[in-house]
Formats: structure tokens, C-alpha cells, sequence
């Protein structure tokens, strides 16, 4: 015999603590709406615990009462995955309250840190101990670690240092139940069986709450050099790439592709974005070299490496930054194209990633199949390059109108992702599968490989109630 909804947000009330638990339509409203205003929903209650054994008295509750629980950090999500369906039966579990960073320990380059602490905490957390935490993501100042954790977050470090998922040493989650999983390992080796906590990166809070997570620092970055490079088409791109890897002994952090519209959206909506070269080109990269080492002559390596590739016609121009103020602005260029977007107006989004070699023919075939099949609409694909990581999105153009151009959003998605397939690439790349790619999770994952999903999901999840139709379908 379950309770009713009203006595089931006492019940949570008396668990918590009435201030711990929202459920005024204008207090929870943040917590229904992602930030692209594009998945909304319900709620029975908003619930924020303080501490993880809080956490495990909602879990053990909501698994008796059957109570879908969606797990809910920065809001900075890209596919719905932290707001919960219309029934209104659900509840949000904000974990903003758990934001402390537990323990920074230099000497063995660790870090522990709370769901809730902001990645920019986290950040600032390693630097004040002299350390380098490399997870940088544009929503940085917003998203929370343990959204980054469930959606093994990309970001523009990836070269150096990988994904979430490589930064991560050990885990703390609670599970549906109310048991405690409690791993924050800092062991670098320790093969004893099989790896749990991998299961929990990237699962989008379908397995559990992750309420901390033990993470692997790195030496501070001690020098830095930053250039913009115009270039011809993105083989030029990907032969840039190898050639700078080469010439700086794999000192390249960040290898970023920005097309021409990113310049001029950027240049048109963001204040204080210019057009860093004098010249109109098709395409540019944002390349970083690093390395913790002070004396490192990287300004003098990244120029000498442009010079000869000018001279040989691969680059075209390019503007080596010379102070922190102008490698910010570059930065800033690059990080709010997704914001020049959603001035511009609505936008097709397709989270791509290839094998780097395969992205030349594959961006020209499908810039050519949007061009033909999309008037509507301009291509602005751009990111992370050097990863294989596209996003390539369409924004509609200004006279065109809004709902019918989103209206065509399906059948746009299934072409490019079945161009993305053909070239053995992901549809998802960083930002997950959420609840508004379930579809194609089902479409391009092996039978074998969503048998095992669900068969994990049924292990971890008996009853369904983790985020109950995010990544697979609820059965
Ligand atoms: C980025 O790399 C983000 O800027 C957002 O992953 C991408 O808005 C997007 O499509
Ligand atoms: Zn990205």
C-alpha cells in the first residue's frame, strides 16, 4: 500500500527537515526547466539533503514507495537528463547542498569533492595546493562535479588529460535502497575485480546518486601559448594537429575548430568579441600548447611551428596571443558560440564524434547535405577537433521561423547521425543521452550492447526509480 502524494511529501519533510523539501510551483519551477528551455517538467517535490546519509533515507524511501528520482546539479544539461517527466510523480534530488571539498592532498596529487561543489570550486581547490585539475567546460562557473561525473563531461582538455571518466579514482554513491557504495579510493593501481564505479560515469544518475567522487590532480601549468590559425577546410585541420603534436613533444592541450559564422555570431551578440584577423577564411583553429614546466619556450615552438606551415600554405594567417588579457578574449570567442546561438535563434544540436582522420569527408558531406536539404538553416559546426568532437549544429536563420524550423529537428537528426553511423562515429559524444536521445541509444547500440545496459540497470535498479526513462526507456 503506497501513501498519497501529500503523505508522501510529509514523510520526506519529516526526513529532511520541512525547509529541505519544495514544493511551491514558483520554488521548484527552476528544477523542471533545462536551460535550453526546450525539456520541461513536474514534480512531486524538490528535496535538497545536506549530507549523504540523507541522501540514502530519500533513496530507501522513494525505493519503497516507488517513487522516480531524478538526480539534479548545475541545470546545465544538454539532453534533459536532470529534469524530471510530466506525471508529477517523480521528485528532483538537487544535490547542491553537498558541495564541500572533503580533502585536497598534494603529495598524493588527489583531490576528494562533494556532487554539489561547483566545477570552478574544484578547480580553485587544486590551484590553491599548488595542483591542476584539468575537467574545463564552458559552463564551469554553473555545472555541478557530479553532473560532470554522470555525463562524463568532454570539454576542451581532453587531448592532454582525457574525459571525466579518466580523471576519476574513486566513487561515493548511494543506491536505490538506501545502501552506500562507498569507493573514494586514491589508489592509482588496484585491479580487484570488476570496475563499479565505471559503470556509474557516464549512466546519468539510472544506476545511483553519486554523492563525491575522488579525483587525480596534476602538476599546475606553469606556461602556456595560445594562437589562432585560419585555414583552409578541416583536413587542413587535422594535418595541423599531427604536425603540432609532433614539433611540441605532445605539448598540445587544446585544439579547438571554429568556423567562420562562429566568428561572426560571436563578433555580433557577445560584448567585447572582435574579429582577431584581419582577413575572411573559412575555417580556424584555436590551439593551446602547456606545460608545467616555467621555462618552457612554448610561445617561441607554437610560432616557429605556424611559420612553417604558412609557409607551406596549410595555415593561412594566424595571431599568436601575447598577454593573459588576449588569450582570454580568444578564449571567450571560442567558449560563447553555443550563447551566440541562442541569440541568433533556435538550433539543431547533433553532439557528434568521429575517428579524426574521417572528419575532412565527413563534415564535407554533410556541410553539402544541410546546405541542399536545410535552407533554413546555416551550419555552425565547431569544438573539439583534436577529439574527434564535433558540434555540429545548425541555427536557423533569422527569417526563418522558429517552430517550423525546430519542427524539422527529427528528421535532420536521423540523417546526420546515420551519416555519423556510415563514418563510424557517435551521436553522442559529450553530452550524453538524457531523456531526448533514448530513441538513439536504441537505434545505434548493438542488441548485445543494450542487453547488457539493461541488464545492469535491472541489477543496480530492481524497482526503475533512478532517473526513470533517461538512456534507456523505462520498462
Ligand atoms: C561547447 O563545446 C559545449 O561549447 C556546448 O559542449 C556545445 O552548445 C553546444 O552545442
Ligand atoms: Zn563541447
Amino acid at each position: 500500500m503506497t501513501l498519497e502524494r501529500g503523505a508522501r511529501r510529509e514523510r520526506l519533510r519529516a526526513l529532511l527537515g520541512a525547509e529541505a523539501v519544495l514544493s511551491e510551483p514558483q520554488e521548484c519551477a527552476p528544477f523542471l526547466l533545462d536551460h535550453l528551455g526546450r525539456c520541461r517538467g513536474s514534480a512531486l517535490a524538490v528535496v535538497q539533503p545536506r549530507s549523504v546519509a540523507q541522501v540514502a533515507q530519500v533513496l530507501e524511501f522513494c525505493d519503497a514507495e516507488r517513487i522516480g528520482v531524478v538526480p539534479h546539479g548545475g541545470n546545465t544539461s544538454y539532453c534533459g537528463g536532470a529534469i524530471p517527466d510530466e506525471s508529477g510523480h517523480e521528485i528532483v534530488l538537487s544535490l547542491r547542498r553537498l558541495n564541500s571539498i572533503r580533502n585536497v592532498d598534494p603529495e598524493n596529487y588527489s583531490l576528494v569533492a562533494e556532487a554539489g561543489c561547483v566545477l570552478a570550486q574544484v578547480q580553485a581547490a587544486a590551484e590553491t595546493a599548488g595542483r591542476f585539475f584539468p575537467l574545463s567546460i564552458g559552463s564551469q562557473g554553473s555545472c555541478q562535479i557530479g553532473g560532470n561525473l554522470s555525463t562524463n563531461a568532454g570539454g576542451v582538455n581532453v587531448l592532454r588529460y582525457g574525459m571525466t571518466r579518466d580523471l576519476v579514482l574513486g566513487l561515493e554513491v548511494v543506491l536505490p535502497g538506501g545502501r552506500v557504495l562507498d569507493g573514494l579510493s586514491t589508489l592509482r593501481k588496484d585491479n580487484t575485480g570488476y570496475d563499479i564505479k565505471s559503470l556509474f560515469l557516464g549512466a546519468e544518475g539510472t544506476l545511483g546518486v553519486i554523492t563525491a567522487a575522488s579525483f587525480r590532480l596534476f602538476p599546475e601549468v606553469r606556461t602556456r601559448a595560445t594562437a589562432l590559425a585560419a585555414i583552409a577546410d578541416v583536413r587542413s585541420a587535422v594535418t595541423l594537429l599531427g604536425e603540432l603534436r609532433a614539433a611540441s613533444g605532445d605539448r598540445v592541450s587544446s585544439f579547438e575548430l571554429i568556423p567562420r559564422i562562429g566568428i561572426e555570431l560571436t563578433a555580433r551578440h557577445i560584448p567585447g568579441v572582435s574579429d582577431p584577423l584581419p582577413g575572411d577564411y573559412a575555417w580556424y583553429v584555436l590551439c593551446e600548447l602547456s606545460s608545467s614546466r616555467v621555462a618552457e619556450p612554448l610561445d617561441a615552438l607554437l610560432e616557429e611551428a605556424l611559420a612553417a606551415a604558412l609557409s607551406r600554405g596549410l595555415v593561412l594567417d594566424a595571431a599568436l596571443v601575447r598577454s593573459e588579457r588576449e588569450r582570454a578574449a580568444l578564449w571567450k570567442l571560442r567558449e560563447t558560440i553555443p550563447e551566440a546561438q541562442r541569440h541568433e535563434g533556435a538550433s539543431l544540436k547533433h553532439d557528434i564524434s568521429l575517428p579524426v582522420a574521417a572528419l575532412p569527408d565527413f563534415v564535407a558531406r554533410a556541410a553539402a547535405w544541410v546546405a541542399e536539404q536545410v535552407p533554413e538553416g546555416r551550419l555552425v559546426a565547431y569544438g573539439h577537433v583534436g577529439d574527434g568532437n564535433l558540434h555540429f549544429n545548425i541555427s536557423q536563420l533569422p527569417s526563418a521561423d522558429r517552430e517550423h524550423f525546430l519542427a524539422r529537428a527529427a528528421q535532420v537528426r536521423r540523417a546526420i547521425h546515420d551519416m555519423v553511423r556510415e563514418f563510424g562515429g557517435s551521436f553522442s559524444a559529450e553530452h550524453g543521452v538524457g531523456r531526448t536521445k533514448v530513441a538513439e541509444l536504441e537505434r545505434y547500440a548493438s542488441p548485445v550492447e543494450l542487453d547488457l545496459m539493461r541488464a545492469v540497470k535491472r541489477a543496480f535498479d530492481p524497482h526503475g526509480i533512478m532517473n526513470p526513462g533517461k538512456v534507456l526507456r523505462a520498462s
